[in-house]
């Protein structure tokens, strides 16, 4: 089972778009571990996405991620970062999947609504960044045995 953080971003947030991207995570068949709706720091946002930091486009990212409130989520499931980085669809929306949220809400790489991580271990340590152990969720979804094989 793979952990994926996923953020509706803060143009996501104020298009009312939360919603959208819930509902299409949950109809995946994807289980939802952990929500919050924050404001996020400049500090964490350094943080998180400091593997960019000296791209010409990291301060604007900082920007636009520290702008207005984000809904910080934790999804799970088996292959759980592929899918979910297959629902958003590719970082710049003109190359996303038709059907995929970037493809279907948004133009420009800057304002691309959502992020997912990008590998199970990375996964693993942008939920242990953005989530305290006890925001995790343990619960049992009486479903799971008819959308997960194993
Ligand atoms: P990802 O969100 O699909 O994993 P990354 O390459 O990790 O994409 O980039 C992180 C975020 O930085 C993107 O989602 C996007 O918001 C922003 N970004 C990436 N490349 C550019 C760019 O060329 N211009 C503006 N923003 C960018
Ligand atoms: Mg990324």
């Amino acid at each position: 089972m793979e952990r994926s953080l996923v953020l509706v971003k803060p143009d996501g947030v104020q298009r009312a778009l939360v919603g959208e991207v819930v509902s299409r995570l949950e109809r995946r068949g994807l289980r939802l571990v952990a929500a919050k709706f924050i404001q996020v720091s400049k500090e964490l946002a350094e943080t998180h996405y400091g593997i960019h930091k000296g791209k010409p486009f990291y301060d604007g990212l900082i920007e636009y991620i520290i702008s207005a409130p984000v809904m910080a989520m934790v999804w799970e499931g088996p292959s759980a970062i592929a899918a979910i980085r297959q629902t958003m669809g590719a970082t710049r929306p003109t190359e996303a999947a038709p059907g995929s949220l970037r493809h279907d809400f948004a133009l420009e790489v800057g304002r691309n609504l959502t992020h997912a991580s990008d590998t199970p271990e990375n996964g693993a340590s942008e939920v242990a960044l953005w989530f305290k152990k006890e925001e995790l969720v343990d619960w049992n979804r009486e479903v799971d045995r008819w959308v997960f094989e194993k």
